[in-house]
């Protein structure tokens, strides 16, 4: 089965309402448009693109280390930055939660991406609340549901909005920020996340290096190869495709 929640429906007196995408015993996974308004979205992008301190690091694929498709920026909440603070206090007041660490992403274009995968959950307690707030460029993220039949779902991340997976989420669902060829500005995302700030910062990423797929026993990143590809995994969904070909 597969869903396009692209179009978000817009609500009575034009306030866009949340999207449920998933609310069930596989777990929950919201998206809520307009979290932080278009000014606060574009001023913190513009602070974090310039100011975070951001890393550009390497993973294991088979036997060779290859770039991380994208730039990441960790920190523990106790020392976020200050002009991140009010985004932070609004996730967790809006969805009741408390985070203990914060994980950027930087997509420099449609070249960057993040491969198939759930978040780590050692570390976090049991049903976790994630959120992941984004900013600047609009993408697809893709979801799917480990277990086959597959359902899938995909849905645009604009600025300013939040993608609250929660509940068993982590267990039952993948997702991804898959390529696109399609010129498509920077964006960034924060992940935060209830995890320990014992742990170390590289015991705080969440990316796919060292996973395999369940079910081909192969390494999630190589979905980071360029899209188009044989890969059934990194195929653009249909609609990308046909756009593409436009
Ligand atoms: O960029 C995003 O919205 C997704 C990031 C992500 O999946 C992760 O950090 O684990």
């Amino acid at each position: 089965m597969r869903n396009d929640l692209s179009a978000v429906q817009l609500g009575l007196f034009g306030l866009r309402d949340p999207v449920t995408i998933v609310d069930d015993e596989s777990g929950r996974i919201v998206y809520y448009p307009d979290v932080l308004d278009v000014a606060e979205a574009h001023a913190l992008f513009e602070w974090l693109l310039e100011h975070a301190a951001w890393n550009n690091e390497t993973m294991w694929m088979y036997d060779r280390m290859v770039d991380v498709p994208r730039m990441v920026a960790r920190y523990r909440i106790d020392e976020l930055p200050k002009e991140l603070e009010f985004a932070h206090a609004r996730v967790a007041a809006l969805l009741g939660a408390s985070f203990s660490s914060a994980g950027l992403n930087l997509y420099r274009s449609g070249r960057d991406s993040v491969a198939w995968h759930n978040d780590h959950l050692a570390g976090m307690p049991p049903r976790p609340t994630i959120a992941l707030l984004s900013l600047g460029a609009t993408r697809k993220m893709q979801l799917r549901t480990k277990r086959r039949p597959r359902t899938t779902h995909a849905i645009d991340l604009e600025a300013g909005s939040v993608l609250e997976m929660s509940g068993r989420s982590q267990e039952f669902w993948e997702h991804t920020i898959p390529k696109t060829p399609r010129p498509v500005s920077t964006r960034i995302s924060i992940a935060f996340r209830p995890r320990s700030i014992e742990g170390t910062h590289s015991g705080m990423d969440d990316s796919p290096k060292y996973e395999r797929d369940v079910e081909s026993d192969r390494p999630y990143e190589e979905d980071a190869s360029v899209p188009g590809d044989n890969d059934p995994k990194t195929a653009l969904d249909p609609e990308e495709e046909r756009e593409a070909e436009r």
